[in-house]
């Protein structure tokens, strides 16, 4: 009787918010369907005594907690992302006969997930690294899934360098680092012995590697897939998204201090932009080729290490995503979802590069490991959902299907017993492989047409703007600077005399090192006609589209300066971030209170496109004492973004050291000035804050 009163006095402990029901629908339970009476308070053998092992709730509970984790992917484990619809707006009818790329007009409903590639899946989102681009359709002829990343080529042509490859890349074995990195020995010296992955090394160390949101990424689906149509006709088809906000890129010191400010800048970014209605968007597009065009390029369609510059076969764009709705729960969605190549439909097909042939193992395969059960295309996230899905596979773990009937087995003529018989093979509709005709040996050997592994690592270099070209220099600087073999970083200088003699020299001089000998590529490398379609900068408009300027304010701003900038932001696409030093607010020249988005400690202009700095004389004194509020304005001034400013700001300005020039504007006499420089970076200041190589 006494343990009774004192348990619930216990119960009570909580304070009145703590919230009980009595109603079946809504209690508690346990995973069984009892109901649970308190779930405050384990059984224990009196109110002091240790805790009984009949307790069957807390053990379940415990349990269940114990093992709520599932092995992460071996790559791509730090993901991100989004349901929405893919529509089509141009029918590829005349060379498939995939219904998703047929019916325009169409809405399929799909989910695209992103991640980067090293690091584990709690690590930050701003690395330098490749981003995953992975899109699961869900057709009316099964799902289709589309796994692509932000590059267009990959780092080595044959599925089985794969382990090898991913292994370097990540924390070193014995040592456990670094996390999320490539800058260390190990990569480097993987890629020093593998030239072909010289040409994707360069998209690495681009500005493509520190991308500035998910939702301003292009994706492709890199390998060469085939589509077939209705006469069994190959096409060779390449995969491209583009996005409708144009590509953007971090500064490398500014992807550093985000990933401290901010380890979850991506994930939030479009969980932000999609709760607020701004919906992501991508252009579909392809790049179709016959037999003869492929046969025609100078580079072998089945070589995962090349692209196909647009300029001489353009995108023919025919359709396009939008993300719109966040996941519900990230693990059963964002975590869950298993990505297949091999997950196609009737009109598309593989090729035979090598690198896609062996995907074609490895992801069913990963699953069973992650996911841990033959069942999980039964998981909500990776069932079909635009069609039945519907077979004699029976039975494993986790097993959710309840069938009825005995017909599990085919052939069968139980129908003729007036039984159900169970699903049928479809000869006309069903998947066909074209019938490509094979010949050869069986070897372990790479095609001669596979040998060129440099033009196109020139191609790329070389169509780069100078910017572009100088951030990628001091990207290798900073990358072998980190790495302490020094045989490792003479025999990548070797190979990128054979890219660029101007890049390589760049590198060297970066390292204080002198230049050793070219190494003997297996083919001399050719120049090609450089391609504009490679860069980043210029390729798209300059917005302000789903971009964010923070208004740093302070007791005593002019709320008018505030309004008109609020105005052309917001009149230009763009959204508005109130930073005080409080988080409750300042308090306006007009007596007003400006209530803050973020308190100024949290939220550093690395997190913002543009700022907009608006004090008063005494708000700037203060300010002055502030080191987070100096480097908020050094900071976007070194990132090379606008900066708009009140005058009475300037003491501020000084001490950060921002100096005068087109992107550092007076936003007491025109918010609208402000707008054109704050669409983009001030590439013309960078020579005066940084030494690139
Ligand atoms: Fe892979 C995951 C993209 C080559 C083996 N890969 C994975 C994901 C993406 C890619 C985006 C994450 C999917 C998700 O969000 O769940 N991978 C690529 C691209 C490649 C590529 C574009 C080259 C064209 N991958 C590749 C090879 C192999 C793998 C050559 C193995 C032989 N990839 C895997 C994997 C993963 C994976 C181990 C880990 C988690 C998963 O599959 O589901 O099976």
């Amino acid at each position: 009787m006494t343990t009774r009163k004192i348990t619930e006095a216990t119960a009570g402990d909580g304070g009145e918010l703590h919230q009980t029901a009595s109603a079946p629908e809504a209690r508690t339970t346990t995973n069984h369907g009892a109901p649970i009476s308190d779930n405050q308070n384990s059984l224990k053998a009196g109110t002091r005594g240790s805790t009984l092992l009949e307790d069957f709730i807390l053990r379940e509970k415990i349990q269940h907690f114990d093992h709520e984790r599932i092995p992460e992917r071996i790559v791509h484990a730090r993901g991100s992302a989004a349901h929405g619809f893919f529509e089509l707006t141009d029918s590829l009818a005349e060379f498939t006969t995939a219904k998703i790329l047929t019916e325009v007009g169409k809405k399929t409903e799909l989910f695209t997930r992103f991640s980067t590639v090293a690091g584990g899946a709690g690590s930050v989102d701003t690395p330098r690294d490749v981003r995953g681009f992975a899109v699961k359709f869900y057709t009316v002829e099964g799902n289709w899934d589309l796994v692509g990343n932000n590059i267009p080529v990959f780092f080595i042509q044959d599925a089985i360098k794969f382990p090898d490859l991913i292994h370097s890349v990540k924390m070193e074995a014995d040592k456990g680092y670094p996390q999320a990195a490539s800058a260390h020995d190990t990569f480097w010296d993987f890629i020093g012995l593998m030239p072909e992955s010289t040409h994707m090394l360069m998209w690495a160390m681009s500005d493509r590697g520190i991308p500035r949101s998910l939702r301003m990424m292009e994706g492709f689906g890199v390998n060469t897939f085939r589509l077939i149509n209705a006469e069994g006709t190959p096409t060779f088809v390449k995969f491209h998204w583009r996005p409708k906000l144009g590509t953007q890129s971090t500064c490398w010191d500014e992807a550093v201090k985000i990933a401290g400010a901010d380890p979850d800048y991506h994930r939030r970014d479009l969980y932000e932009a999609i709760a607020q209605g701004d919906f992501p968007e991508w252009e579909f597009g392809v790049q179709l080729f016959s037999q003869a065009e492929a046969d025609a390029l100078p580079f072998d369609i089945l070589d995962p290490t090349k692209l196909v510059p647009e300029e001489d076969h353009p995108i023919r764009v025919i359709g396009r995503m939008v993300l719109n709705r966040n996941p519900d729960n990230f693990f059963a969605e964002t975590e869950q979802a298993a990505f297949l190549p091999t997950n196609i439909v009737p009109g598309i097909d593989f090729s035979e590069d090598p690198l896609l042939q062996g995907r074609l193992f490895s992801y069913q395969d990963t699953q069973l490991s992650r996911l841990g059960t033959v069942n999980f295309h039964q998981i909500p996230i990776n069932q079909a959902k635009g069609c039945p899905f519907q077979n004699f596979q029976r039975d494993g773990h986790m097993q959710t299907q309840v069938f009825k009937g005995r017909a599990n087995y085919e052939p069968n003529s139980l129908a003729e017993n007036g039984e159900d018989g169970g699903p049928r093979e479809d000869p006309k509709g069903g998947f066909r492989t074209a019938p490509i005709a094979v010949e050869g040996e069986k070897v372990r050997l790479r095609a001669e047409t596979f040998a060129d592994h440099y033009s196109q690592a020139r191609l790329f270099f070389r169509s780069q703007t100078a910017p572009e070209q100088a951030h990628l220099a001091s990207a290798i600087v900073f990358e072998l600077s980190k790495v302490s073999l020094d045989h490792v970083r003479q025999r990548i200088l070797g190979n990128l005399r054979n890219v660029d003699e101007d890049l390589a020299k760049r590198v060297a001089n970066g390292l204080n090192l002198p230049l050793p000998k070219a190494s003997s590529p297996a083919v001399a490398p050719v120049d090609l006609e450089p391609s504009p379609a490679l860069r980043i900068l210029g390729k798209y408009p300059d917005t302000l589209k789903g971009r964010k300027v923070a208004i740093l304010v302070a007791d005593g701003s002019d709320g008018a300066v505030v309004s008109s900038v609020r105005k052309a932001v917001e009149g230009d696409g763009g959204s508005v971030f109130i930073v005080a030093p409080k988080i409750g607010g300042a308090k306006l020249a007009d007596g007003s209170t400006l209530a803050a988005d973020g308190q100024l400690a949290g939220s550093p202009s690395v997190l913002f496109d543009a700022v907009a700095i608006i004090l008063s004389d005494d708000g700037c004194a203060q300010l002055l004492k502030e080191g987070a509020a100096v480097d908020f304005a050094k900071d976007a001034f070194g990132h090379l973004k606008a900066v708009g400013f009140t005058p009475q700001a300037q003491p501020l300005l000084d001490k950060a050291g921002v100096e005068p020039d087109d992107g550092v504007v007076d936003i007491a006499q025109s918010a609208k000035a402000f707008i054109e420089p704050a669409r983009t970076r001030q590439w013309d200041r960078e020579p005066k804050v940084r030494m690139l190589a």
